[in-house]
């Protein structure tokens, strides 16, 4: 008697795995909580091919302040707009080392999960972090690299790569973020982070890559918007004396590049506050005070050419305000004359004649601009690639898969008016969705060949064919925009459309005016073209993607920064680019060729996803937009997402683990099963004796597979009812001794 007792104890005390897996089975059959707060899981949705559904379970959690919900792997986040107590040390603590089900969804669970593949199996991690602007992809980003900072190592040498990591954001989105209609911190550049550790899983190193900022909000902001932060807060934030250096006054409306949108401050934005955290954060990343001195310069020049106007004297464009040119000539370290000159005159040299002649009004204000920008934007990459040699690992050994990217990059945009820039964003989001349906949608059908499970595959839409629309080579738009930007002659933005329409009108996912349906001809105008994107229909005006593209600063201005005292200038427009024959890329090659390259750094690693959705367009913790959310969920692709999750199998256990678990519901398997053919086996002996239906699983490689959770919860229950049954016999047992 008492070795049977000792052997039903033993068949009873679990591993930690089958723990996890009892806490998983726990949590999702847990009713009250399925009943208040809607499940944890999507696969376990009832009716989960209903849009309502799917949309009523979000909104269930959103309104008890459960903001994430899986399908099966993936997180979908919804942003709180509030802060939520769910960050804290002890959080950090108990989802650590913790097995993916074992706590309620949370971005820590997804984090842990991703840091122990890379730790333990040496497996190179990336986390994917998309949804529209103000969805809470920066803030989740931050919650990824918080984790990653409270639980990996704590010697000194960690805790300074750690700091800079962390002081790297402050100073980035001080640059790169604004306040725009959508979100008050909006991110206006794509970022991707590898974060990169020893063998022991402390972070020895980090680089961050930089897509696109949106240069033009240096120089023009829409209604209700404003500047990037880093000028405001240096009005609001500098002392005296330095704003003195600089020739600044503390009043916004003096500048004419602040005075476009919204004029002045955010209630959600304390600018002077800031402003010392990027004093801080820069000095914890080790830039001298020289470097900051330059850094400061080059923000209050361009705030000083913005003021420069122009008269126009016989045609003819003459600088108006010569003392602020003065000004900014000498914050840049150029020779102020010189700088006049360039910004009033242009220069070709057309194989070697030199011609110089005068600028009218219109381009003299266009070179001014033209300047400004290309000033901020190569700031902000120096600024990238000085963050980079601070971060970069002082040690590499055998730490070379050891690195997890995150990438935080700009949503799928569809405005009113979209223009060249909402059409690198949204090209940008296509290469994504491709990348989500390599690794996702595919690797889950991959799975069940791999496994030999015969099933019938879901069908999704595979965007590959709007990427060759956009990108292929010869025929796609952008070597159209390419061809006509480099075509001699007197090529414009209308000549790009006709070549567009004249090459492209017959493809499915291109629309234009003359070959519109009528309900879309109505709103179309004449100088639009619409592209069926896989998130939505978008209609793009090719005003302006002529000059965007060929981002064209005129070569005095160039060859000026290029002998700039101030050393930031100086590198930023480096001599030879000046001297190169070639022709620069255009700006969409470039940012083409950065997405391959992303691609590529992904395509590698395993992926984790994040899915951002904003609750409602007024950035508020108590409405829940059904509408809204539901348009978010259908271009995330969370619909097919959980379609194949769920048209598969929602369950799949590998043998062992099943029968560990699950052993004691039959004879044949209790205690052991000793057959033939090993777990795989025994698995099969146990559900037949279970009597499970063939429809409701399928025996693979090397899983169990069962397609609904009810018959799993089934299961549960028995192991349950029988776990009772031998405590009680247990217990009589012991009583009776
Ligand atoms: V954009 O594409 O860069 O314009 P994001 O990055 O998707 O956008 P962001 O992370 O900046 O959005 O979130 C917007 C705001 O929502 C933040 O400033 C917070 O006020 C708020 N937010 C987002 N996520 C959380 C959260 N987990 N907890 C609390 C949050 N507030
Ligand atoms: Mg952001």
């Amino acid at each position: 008697m008492y070795i049977e007792i000792q052997s039903l104890i033993c068949g009873l005390m679990e591993d930690k795995d089958v723990q996890d897996y009892t806490s998983q089975i726990k949590m999702e059959t847990g009713l009250h909580e399925r009943d208040r707060a809607g499940v944890q899981d999507f696969v376990l949705l009832e009716n989960y091919q209903d849009d309502g559904a799917f949309i009523e379970n979000l909104k269930k959690r959103f309104q008890e302040n459960l903001i994430y919900t899986y399908i099966g792997q993936v997180l979908v986040s919804v942003n709180p707009y509030k802060q939520l107590p769910i960050y804290t040390a002890d959080h950090v603590k108990a989802y650590r080392n913790k097995h993916f089900y074992e706590m309620p969804p949370h971005i820590f669970a997804v984090t842990d999960n991703a840091f122990r593949s890379l730790i333990e199996e040496n497996r190179g991690q990336c986390v994917l972090i998309s949804g529209e602007s103000g969805s809470g992809k920066t803030e989740a980003s931050k919650k990824v690299l918080q984790f990653i900072a409270a639980c990996s190592g704590n010697q000194t040498t960690v805790e300074g790569v750690k700091d800079r990591l962390l002081k790297s954001n402050p100073v980035l989105e001080a640059f790169g973020n604004a306040k725009t209609n959508r979100n008050d911190n909006s991110s206006r550049f794509g970022k991707y982070m590898d974060i990169q550790f020893d063998f022991k899983g402390a972070p020895i190193g980090g680089n961050i890559l930089n897509y696109l900022l949106e240069k033009s909000r240096v120089v023009a902001q829409m209604g209700g918007e404003r500047n990037f932060h880093i000028f405001y807060q240096l009005l609001a934030g500098a002392d005296e004396a330095l704003l003195q250096e600089l020739r600044l006054e503390r009043a916004l409306d003096r500048y004419s590049y602040l005075t476009d949108g919204l004029n002045g401050s955010v209630t959600s934005i304390n600018d002077a506050d800031s402003f010392k955290q990027v004093q801080q954060a820069l000095s914890v990343i080790d830039f001298s005070q020289e470097e900051q001195r330059e850094i400061f310069g080059i923000v209050a020049s361009i705030l000083h050419l913005g003021n420069v106007s122009f008269i126009e004297v016989e045609g003819n464009a003459k600088v108006n305000s010569r003392d602020l040119v003065v000004t900014a000539a000498r914050l840049l370290g150029v020779n102020a004359t010189e700088l006049e000159a360039a910004l009033t005159h242009r220069t070709i040299d057309a194989r070697g004649d030199v011609v110089t002649s005068p600028l009218i009004h219109e381009l003299a204000i266009y070179a001014r601009d033209a300047l400004a920008k290309a000033v901020y934007d190569r700031l902000f990459s120096w600024l990238v690639q000085r963050l980079n040699i601070s971060l970069q690992a002082k040690e590499t050994r055998g730490a070379r898969n050891n690195v997890m990217g995150i990438l935080d990059i700009y949503g799928f945009e569809i405005f009113q008016k979209n223009s060249f820039e909402q059409f690198c964003i949204n090209f940008c989001n296509e290469k994504l969705q491709q990348l989500f349906i390599e690794l996702t949608l595919k690797s889950e059908q991959d799975e069940y060949r791999r496994e030999g499970i015969e099933w019938i595959p879901v069908e999704y839409f595979d965007n590959k064919v709007i990427c060759n629309l956009i990108e292929e080579k010869h025929k796609g738009i952008i070597s159209i925009l390419d061809e006509e930007c480099l075509r001699p002659g007197e090529p414009t933005d209308k000549t790009f459309l006709e070549k567009l329409t004249q090459k492209l009108a017959q493809h499915h996912h291109y629309v234009c005016h003359e070959k519109a349906p009528a309900h879309i001809k109505k709103i179309m105008l004449r100088d639009e073209f619409r592209l069926v994107h896989y998130a939505g229909e978008v209609t793009y005006s090719v005003n302006g993607f002529l000059d965007k593209n060929n981002d064209l600063l005129f070569r005095d201005l160039k060859e000026t920064l290029s002998k700039a005292g101030n050393g930031i200038v100086r590198s930023c427009f480096p001599e030879k680019e000046l001297r190169s024959l070639k022709r620069p890329e255009t700006a969409i090659t470039q940012f083409r060729a950065s997405l391959n390259n992303l691609m590529d750094i992904l395509m590698c690693k395993e992926p984790s996803y994040i899915r951002c959705i904003k609750p409602n367009d007024l950035q508020t913790a108590t409405v829940f937009n059904d509408e809204l959310v539901l348009h978010q969920v259908k271009y995330l692709g969370l619909m097919e997402n959980l379609r194949v999750r769920r048209a598969g199998f929602a369950y799949r256990r590998t043998y062992e683990l099943f029968l560990e678990r699950y052993k004691s519901l039959s004879k044949s398997t209790w205690p052991n099963y000793k057959g033939p053919g090993g777990p795989k086996a025994g698995v099969q002996q146990l559900v037949k004796d279970l009597g499970w239906d063939e429809e409701k699983y399928r025996v693979g490689e090397t899983k169990l597979f069962i397609r609904w959770p009810r018959t799993l919860f089934d299961t549960e229950d028995a192991y349950q009812e029988k776990k009772h049954q031998i405590a009680a016999i247990i217990q009589a047992h012991w009583k009776g001794l």
